[in-house]
């Protein structure tokens, strides 16, 4: 676009308008985290502006929503001294250290009572200080010791989620304090880009932040995922600030900036308690790290009669997780054997307390993973556990490796059944070529076959499996089916009543679907959806199996991998002979209708289900749309035809509002099971 003369009265407007509309599409988006426009439509805001700030240079403004990224890099960060100094917290490790700080709060302020504090997750970030002038964001400073920070304006300029200007009527000054962070996706992705660049990655997401935060050219930092919680005002002049943290927070809300959603009102030691238990237990599902949980009292009065002791305040504490990484001694490596045959390397360790608990034993993933970290038996290492997922070997520390340590290497042979370990050329995966004779592999398509989203056989899990299979009662998913009440009662810890539920519920299974029954024998890369897509395409087991690789690839989404997959496991003798079994004993399913039949009437689409429904289970919901044609889909995007939306419907809800996605509710969704019609 061409440069013009002096703009018109309606091209300041016009202008004017734009930059309005788009600090509000902000504030809705990053703030009330509910957009109401769909991404492409903030894009076109931002392009016309854009545009219209090229033609008419003499309208760009340092807070223009497009001059986020203006600055050129620097060579080093100014020193800023705050104006009333950054504190620490005192940290709370136990529950009885909470409890002493509650007391001691209440001997303080004379209270018999309970107190009220406000409790919000403590983010494993980076803290820092934003000043608004007008309105306007003049300086953004980093804690540094507390008195002294880094001048990082021009990158925290970057960060999306903090506003250029301040929503309503502003005052003469704020300075807001918050955490930087980075949410756990992008930092996923972040060191997924670099690994596959050979850069350096980083160690963890706060490393990351800091990182990003502490780059001297804004224009690397404006592309890293940063995020912001404000939680605390520093410096005010013009404005009455309100009697309650609480409060507060509310009023930084109101002003645009954004603030967690978990903050809440407590009351007392025990009301803490349970906060810290409920973020505990929540807190691998939340979309960043935290380290703890901050408790403040509530009363602003209160807060000043408790005052500061050093450099913490009386009135806040933080209450910390357990760590979930230690240091350790690598002893020794063995190899586990899943259902596909998969080797995994698992880490013996010395006994370290990680995350709360006890670990001595943590996964290794696979060989090219020991290979990338250089792990080797004997090696100090960081252990790593993080909410319920199995703990796992981080890194090595390389400078305390000893003189001994020796390499981890494959077994050639299976662990196990001695069967020979296979290692695909291009996969990282090594195999047991055993099948069902291995007994390890036995025990897990077993657990597999049992599992809910297979055959749903209630009371046969892992404990149950292990004996089955190690008295050689059971050795495949037919045996099951043999059992009675007296080899049952036979087992170990096995009461009459438990025998007889096991049974039910075998019973039960023998009435299934095709889909449950495909997915449930295990086949490698066979998913619930794949099974779903083969029974469908199929409709019974004996063409699936006759079928070729040309065959198997005409079903949708099937690629040439997994049809190979497919076609090995119905070639092998042993896996044929399950199924004749199976089928013997009596495991049955209605015909599925296939393709080439009558209804597919939801072919192409994609529903996307969240929230609960009332009348039926989600996977039900989801078994019934398959089996009209559909694909049912777990996130959504602008390719999802329809989210379906039960009670207590979040996230995806406002996604899909935000896209445009047509939502149906649950009436809605009866009404196309019933009907076999598209809405
Ligand atoms: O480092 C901190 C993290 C979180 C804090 C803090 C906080 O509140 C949620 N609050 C204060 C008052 C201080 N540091 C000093």
């Amino acid at each position: 676009m061409t440069k013009a003369g002096a703009p018109s009265a309606e091209i300041r407007q016009r202008v004017a308008a734009l930059r309005r509309e788009i600090e509000h599409r902000n504030y809705r988006y990053y703030i009330l985290d509910d957009p109401e426009l769909p991404d492409a439509e903030w894009d076109r805001l931002m392009q016309q502006l854009r545009e219209l700030e090229e033609t008419y240079p003499q309208l760009v403004s340092p807070e223009s929503p497009t001059q986020r990224v203006g600055a050129t890099p620097t060579d080093e960060f100014a020193e800023v001294r705050h104006r009333i100094p950054m504190l620490s917290l005192d940290n709370a490790f136990t529950e009885d250290d909470l409890k002493n700080f509650d007391r001691r709060v209440r001997e303080r302020l004379s209270i018999d009572g309970d107190v009220e504090y406000s409790a919000e997750p403590k983010l494993d970030g980076l803290a820092i200080s934003v000043i608004y002038e007008r309105g306007v964001l003049v300086r953004a400073a980093t804690r540094g010791d507390g008195t002294t920070g880094e001048d990082v304006t021009t990158n925290v300029r970057t960060i999306r989620s903090v506003p250029l200007h301040l929503r309503g009527d502003a005052p003469k000054l704020l300075e807001a304090r918050g955490e930087v962070f980075m949410p756990m996706a992008g930092f996923e992705r972040l060191n997924a880009d670099a690994a596959k660049k050979g850069n350096k990655v980083f160690a963890n997401p706060r490393n990351a932040a800091a990182g990003s935060l502490r780059q001297l050219d804004p224009s690397i930092t404006a592309q890293r995922p940063l995020d912001i919680f404000f939680y605390s005002v520093g410096a005010v002049e013009g404005l009455k600030l309100p009697s309650s943290h609480s409060v507060t927070l509310d009023l930084l809300k109101c002003f645009g900036l954004r603030v967690s959603p978990e903050v809440r009102r407590v009351r007392g030691a025990s009301g803490c308690l349970k906060y810290y238990a409920d973020i505990n237990r929540r807190r691998s599902r939340l979309k960043y790290q935290i380290d703890g949980v901050v408790y403040k009292v509530d009363s602003i009065i209160a807060q000043r009669e408790l005052g500061f002791v050093s450099r913490a305040p009386r009135w806040a504490i933080a209450h910390k997780f357990p760590a979930e990484e230690a240091l350790t001694v690598l002893r020794d490596v063995e190899f586990q054997v899943g259902r596909t045959g998969a080797l995994t390397p698992v880490a013996r360790l010395e006994p370290a307390f990680v995350g709360g608990v006890t670990v001595s034993n943590a996964t290794l993933h696979n060989m090219d993973e020991v290979r990338r970290k250089d792990v080797r038996i004997g090696d100090t290492v960081v252990v790593r556990r993080a909410g319920d997922v199995i703990p796992e070997v981080a890194r090595v520390l390389l400078d305390r490796r000893p003189k001994d340590s020796h390499e981890i290497r494959l077994p050639r042979r299976c662990p196990v059944c001695n069967s020979t370990v296979k290692r695909d050329a291009e996969a990282a995966v090594a195999r047991c070529t055993g099948g069902y004779r291995c007994s390890a592999q036995r025990k897990e398509r077993l657990r597999h076959y049992a599992s809910r989203r297979a055959l749903d056989i209630e009371g046969v899990g892992e404990k149950l499996v292990d004996q089955l299979v190690e008295a050689a009662v059971v050795e495949s998913p037919a045996d099951l089916y043999l059992l009675d009440l007296a080899m049952l009662s036979d087992l170990d810890r096995m009461g009459p009543k438990s025998a007889e539920n096991i049974l039910a519920a075998l019973q039960r299974s023998k009435n299934t679907t095709l889909a449950r029954f495909l997915f449930g024998l295990g086949i490698r890369d066979v998913g619930e959806a794949t099974a779903a897509a083969l029974a469908r395409h199929f409709g019974d087991i004996d063409s699936l199996m006759a079928a070729d690789v040309e065959a198997v690839r005409q079903v949708q989404d099937i690629g040439p991998v997994i049809a190979a997959h497919i076609i090995e496991f119905f070639a092998d003798p042993n896996n044929r002979e399950v199924i004749d079994r199976l089928r013997r004993v009596g495991v049955h399913w209605p015909m599925a209708k296939t393709n080439s039949g009558l209804t597919q009437p939801l072919l192409g689409m994609t529903f996307v289900l969240t929230g609960s429904l009332a009348s039926m289970a989600r996977e039900e919901a989801e078994d019934a749309l398959r089996a009209l044609g559909a694909k049912a889909s777990g996130s959504v995007s602008k390719k999802t035809s329809y989210v379906i939306a039960g009670r207590d419907a979040g996230s995806k809800l406002r996604k899909a509002e935000g896209l445009g996605v047509p939502v149906l509710d649950e009436d809605a969704l009866k009404k196309i099971l019933s009907s076999q019609r598209p809405p």
